[in-house]
């Protein structure tokens, strides 16, 4: 009795360390399972070629400090309502790792929800070293109907760098807070850069912004090499690229979009506070009651500086502003009127030599980091004086030029370059 009591014993515990066992393993490769390959390390990312994969990452808390890399275009359209998991909670629960959309595209990116905080691809982002780059969303369409924190890429980003990302299209709803990148970013910190968004913004509350809806980055950071193009409309706070801009350095940036909004509306920026703002613009029609600024609403309790920022006063219809200066349409769109201002582009020297700005007839400024590769003169976009260009630089050594392929040029035209402006051919890139 004893005995076979003893030898029951024996098989249980023979039979609880084969679970044991079974347990590690499959929780060992689950994580492997779910994604495409990869071990999440920074030199081995985990592997996203489908929705499913990308679904499965805000389904494992254990995987917001790991590394992503996408490796297609992804289609979300199977997801509808709150079905999308969304990546990170909030503070104690927040995405921290590594996301490299790799150049690819988030396609139709659907989530409506009724009273939670922070909506977005990503919900809630915090860590210094978190990054979220080359990540092009197309089409999303987000509807909060109440909470804080509404972007389409990310809802609450509080610490970290958001690098090459941008909205093409698409509608991003919601209360408090709401922009097309990020609903909100800062408390802590963060960089923002070469960014765009041309969704279209509707807030029913406050900080309601083209970009971000709730911009503060009092610790460190810099948004810099950014623009928004969707139009904007909100309650308080409500502006082209922010709505409110606090603590922070804003530079080499710009707002096309209209901005409508009863109280603290700027074709740039609704209300800034102790901010830094150097060689900006904005463009779009603009609405509102009170505190109506062509580039900014309202001086918010601590001065705006910085130097050489513009608006349209005839595109606007507002010709005055807390901050900046009133320009017409034939000036905006003229290079001199940047360039006497201490603007830095292309073919001059005087300037410096980083050439963020170029600009094409009866157009206003764009950023060169925004420019598509294959276009490499005026007019805007890829066509066939940009190829007889090429060609005319076809194989020399020291190209007047700077060529673009692969991975950004190698001081070269050759194929390589050819093939990826057959691409771009007869494209205009994001901006108008
Ligand atoms: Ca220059
Ligand atoms: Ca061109
Ligand atoms: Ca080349």
């Amino acid at each position: 009795m004893r005995q076979s009591r003893f030898g029951n014993c024996v098989h249980k515990n023979k039979y609880f360390n084969l679970i044991f066992i079974l347990y590690l393993i499959i929780t060992t490769n689950y994580a492997q399972a779910q994604f495409g390959g990869g071990s999440g390390e920074p030199s081995d990312p985990y592997l996203i070629y489908d929705p499913n994969q990308m679904n499965a990452i805000g389904a494992d808390p254990n995987t917001w400090d790991k590394h992503f890399k996408l490796m297609a275009d992804i289609d979300l359209s199977q997801f509808t309502g709150t079905e999308f998991n969304l990546i990170g909670i909030d503070w104690n629960s927040p995405f921290k790792g590594m996301f490299d959309g790799n150049g690819h595209t988030i396609s139709s990116f659907n989530y409506s929800s009724t009273g939670i905080n922070n909506i977005g691809l990503f919900s809630y982002v915090e860590s210094e070293s978190a990054v979220i780059k080359n990540t092009i969303m197309k089409a999303p369409n987000i509807n909060a109907v109440q909470g804080f924190a509404t972007g389409a890429l990310v809802g609450a980003f509080n610490d970290g760098k958001i690098l090459n990302c941008g909205i093409d299209g698409g509608t991003v709803s919601g209360h408090d807070g709401v922009g097309g990148l990020a609903g909100m970013v800062g408390w802590s910190g963060g960089y923002l850069i070469n960014c765009y968004s041309s969704a279209d913004i509707i807030g029913t509350g406050e900080y309601i912004g083209g970009l971000v809806g709730y911009c503060d980055i009092e610790l460190f950071g810099e948004i810099n090499n950014c623009f928004a193009l969707g139009s904007v409309s909100g309650d308080r706070f409500v502006g082209g690229l922010f709505g409110f801009f606090a603590w922070g350095l804003l530079e080499n940036s710009f707002a096309r979009g209209s901005v409508f909004g009863n109280s603290d509306v700027g074709g740039l920026v609704g209300a800034g506070r102790s901010v830094q703002i150097n060689h900006s613009f904005s463009t779009g029609a603009i609405s509102g009651g009170n505190y109506v600024g062509g580039l900014i609403g309202s001086e918010f309790f601590g001065p705006i500086q910085g130097s050489g920022n513009f608006w349209d006063i005839l595109t606007s219809g507002i010709s005055t502003s807390v901050y900046g200066q009133g320009k017409t349409t034939i000036e905006m769109v003229t290079q001199s009127t940047f360039t006497n201002a201490g603007w830095d582009f292309v073919y001059e020297s005087t300037n410096g030599s980083e050439d963020i700005w170029y600009i094409c007839e009866n157009n206003y400024p764009k950023l060169a980091s925004h420019r598509l590769p294959g276009d490499l003169v005026c007019p805007d976009g890829v066509n066939v004086i940009d190829l007889m260009v090429m060609v005319d630089e076809w194989l020399n050594p020291n190209p007047m030029f700077n060529d673009f392929a692969p991975d950004g040029g190698d001081d070269f035209f050759d194929l390589i370059d050819f093939a990826v402006l057959s691409q771009n051919w007869l494209e205009t890139g994001p901006t108008p």
